[in-house]
């Protein structure tokens, strides 16, 4: 077969890459990581997610990150694939990253549309939705961010099966929607924080948007994403905004930090990556490293808040 090629962390992967490189990074941290596939994409793609975490005989808390839950955000599944990189690399040496991973699990979703992010790179580079089809309609796929049953299509999503924000036929209609949503509810003993990463426009949202109405732990949540925009900030300056979805971004239901919380996860978190419009969802490469180095600083600040919380 052809010979191992390093994977690259600071280019936009094609999903067979990443998935080779979920094979070889969960191989070689036996001690560290455990691949599991939660279910399978519309077109038959494996949905695998990377557990994280030093292994032990109890089950320990945990925390859900998500990426690439829309096709033509690639900074996003460029994060996850950074994140599980620095957990391996830093696990024993930043006493941060090592007594996280000690005492909590990390699962880690790299590419949640996979078949949408496939498209981007072979069809249409600003492709949004998932590819699921229906006889009767000649549009194709329905909006993940809007099919979680958390006020389901009734504020800033379609109905229209050709709008980029259907909210599909039935909630969970997507089917990975569904495998993310059952592999949520099967752990939501142990899950503490559920951390979904979009892009762009650099904000750091919380419940609610399917409403106005305040979350009932909005002080809190608010409180600790001002700590971790203020953390990221700290490294290059770069500019976030904490908020409540409905009134920081927009209006819309369905999407999944809203269901998250309303399933009782209480840190449930969308951040939306750089930048703020110059290049949008094209940011180039080179903006990979600093991006997600930024980051890091504030997943490992709700981290750590939610480890001692
Ligand atoms: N933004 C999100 C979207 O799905 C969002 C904003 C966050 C909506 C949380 C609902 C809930 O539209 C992007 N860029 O996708
Ligand atoms: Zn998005």
């Amino acid at each position: 077969g052809p010979s191992p090629r390093a994977h690259s962390y600071t280019k936009y992967n094609k999903w067979s890459d990443i998935q080779a490189w979920m094979d070889s990074i969960a191989a070689s941290n036996a001690n560290l990581v455990t691949k599991q596939v939660i279910g399978k994409t519309y077109e038959g793609r494996p949905m695998t997610v990377l557990k994280l975490g030093a292994k032990g005989s109890s089950t320990k808390p945990a925390i859900f990150l998500d990426c690439g839950i829309h096709a033509r955000e690639w900074i996003s599944p460029a994060f996850c694939q950074w994140f599980v990189k620095e957990a391996v690399s830093t696990y024993g040496s930043d006493n941060q990253m090592t007594s996280l991973l000690n005492q909590m699990d990390v699962f880690v979703l790299p590419v949640f549309n996979i078949d949408g992010y496939e498209y981007t790179h072979t069809n249409n580079r600003m492709w949004r939705k998932t590819r699921s089809r229906r006889s009767g309609s000649s549009c194709v796929g329905a909006d993940p961010n809007r099919n979680f049953n958390a006020g389901w299509c009734t504020l800033g999503a379609s109905s229209s099966p050709c709008s980029d924000t259907f909210c599909g036929y039935t909630p969970e209609s997507e089917i990975e929607v569904k495998n993310v949503a059952d592999f949520i509810r099967q752990n939501k003993q142990n899950i503490k924080a559920y951390l979904t990463i979009h892009s762009y426009s650099q904000l750091l949202l919380f419940p609610y948007s399917y409403s106005y109405d305040l979350a009932a732990d909005h002080s809190e949540l608010m409180k600790v994403a001002q700590g971790a925009s203020a953390a990221l900030s700290s490294l290059y300056g770069t500019r976030y905004t904490s908020g409540p979805g409905a009134t920081t971004i927009y209006p819309a239901a369905g999407g999944s930090d809203d269901w998250a919380y309303d399933l009782g996860v209480k840190y449930s978190y969308t951040f939306e990556l750089r930048d703020t419009g110059r290049y949008g969802f094209l940011l180039p490469e080179s903006q990979i490293k600093p991006t997600c180095e930024e980051t890091m600083l504030a997943v490992k600040y709700i981290a750590a808040y939610v480890q001692k919380n």
